[in-house]
């Protein structure tokens, strides 16, 4: 029996006091869905999109590929089967895909690309995450029958495990332009391209228009609960359609997560800066406390990704510890811990978080 009457209200969830609250800087996963989205949540118009008779989702989609500059778009249940369903439009069993050692599509997709799609990534590792085409091209398998043959590049912006690193549009028009020469398509893992944009005060279309498939999240910087958009030509899209239903990402009433997601949309890119400007006060604090290493050149975005091996401790041991005190963060290795800004985390709280932390550190 369903436990909520038709003449129920929605209520807001209860807010929790701030003070006994979580201060999560896990990931901008986490964030919540406004009461805006709620409200747009409950009265979406829907219908089946399987049979794409979802107005809202249908909405949806018109409003990304117009954004974007693009013929189409299609909603996805996530980043990852959105990256896996354009690497598997974009090549064939035993193809290769250049990408870089840290990319998400490499390092947490369960290798889906190769278990699903049967390809093999061909990775290489740059510091800062930003690939470059005299990195790229000698990646590139010769043209001959007796050897596994490139098919895509993918790239990742901002880059998440470099620290949130951004591509400069020179360097990504530039890997397009020499990729497409070569035989080759292009991928653009943009979950936060809209932080991208932010950062380069640049227009989404602007810095991703030569990319052939871009994914990009709802459900992180923007804000929304659920889902994520792939945008190209319409011939990609309908060819994603398929492998998005082959893959058991065909959905039916799915305008209840597409009115959160035309509100994020709409709304969030326009606050993003200040989960930037929080992000760099943040890192800026962080770089001052003992033992703990920034390379603030990286912190162009949301992403802060530092080192604590000059406390003694490990980064399992620091975030365990930040944890008892309220304060949640992860680590990306054996001594760096990420953090990341997002909606649901004022300057206040990250202040509340840096007193947990100098305590912490004074305590050992
Ligand atoms: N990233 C998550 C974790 O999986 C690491 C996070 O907390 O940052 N591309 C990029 C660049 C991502 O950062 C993520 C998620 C995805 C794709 C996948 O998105 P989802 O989680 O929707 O499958």
């Amino acid at each position: 029996m369903n436990p909520v009457s038709a003449t129920q209200t929605i209520s807001e969830p209860e807010k929790q006091p701030a003070s006994t609250m979580a201060i999560d800087l896990r990931s901008d996963t986490v964030t919540r869905p406004s009461p805006e989205m709620r409200r747009a949540m409950a009265e979406a118009p829907v219908g089946d999109d399987v049979y794409a008779e979802d107005p809202t989702i249908n909405k949806l989609q018109a409003r990304a590929a117009e954004i974007f500059g693009r013929e189409a778009s299609i909603f996805v249940p996530s980043g990852s089967m959105g990256n896996l369903i354009a690497v598997k439009t974009w090549t064939h069993h035993g193809d290769e895909v250049i990408i870089e050692e840290r990319g998400h599509i490499h390092q947490f997709e369960m290798d889906s690309i190769t278990a699903i799609a049967g390809c093999m990534p061909r990775t290489t590792y740059v510091e800062d995450g930003i690939l470059r085409w005299d990195v790229i091209e000698p990646l590139i398998r010769p043209k001959v029958y007796y050897r596994a043959q490139t098919a895509l590049v993918s790239l990742e912006s901002s880059h998440n495990m470099a620290g949130g690193t951004v591509y400069p549009p020179e360097v990504s028009d530039e890997i397009c332009d020499r990729a497409h020469d070569a035989g080759l398509r292009v991928h653009l893992d943009g979950a936060r391209i809209f932080n991208a944009a932010v950062y380069l005060g640049r227009s989404v279309a602007e810095i991703t228009h030569k990319f052939d498939s871009v994914m990009f999240c709802l459900s992180k910087g923007l804000g929304a609960p659920v889902g994520s958009m792939l945008v190209g030509s319409r011939e990609f899209i309908e060819k994603a359609r398929v492998y998005r239903k082959l893959f058991g990402g065909g959905m039916r009433q799915v305008g209840v997560l597409g009115a959160a997601g035309l509100i994020a949309l709409e709304k969030s890119p326009s606050r993003l800066h200040e989960d930037h400007a929080n992000a760099r006060y943040l890192a800026e604090a962080l770089a001052e406390l003992p033992g703990i290493k920034v390379d603030l050149r990286k912190v162009q975005t949301n992403i802060i990704i530092f080192d604590v091996r000059g406390t003694g401790r490990t980064a399992a041991e620091i975030s365990a510890a930040l944890a008892k005190r309220n304060v949640l963060a992860n680590p990306t290795g054996k001594y760096d811990i990420r953090m990341l800004t997002h909606v649901d985390v004022d300057r206040a709280a990250i202040d509340r978080a840096l007193v947990e932390f100098r305590a912490l550190l004074a305590a050992a």
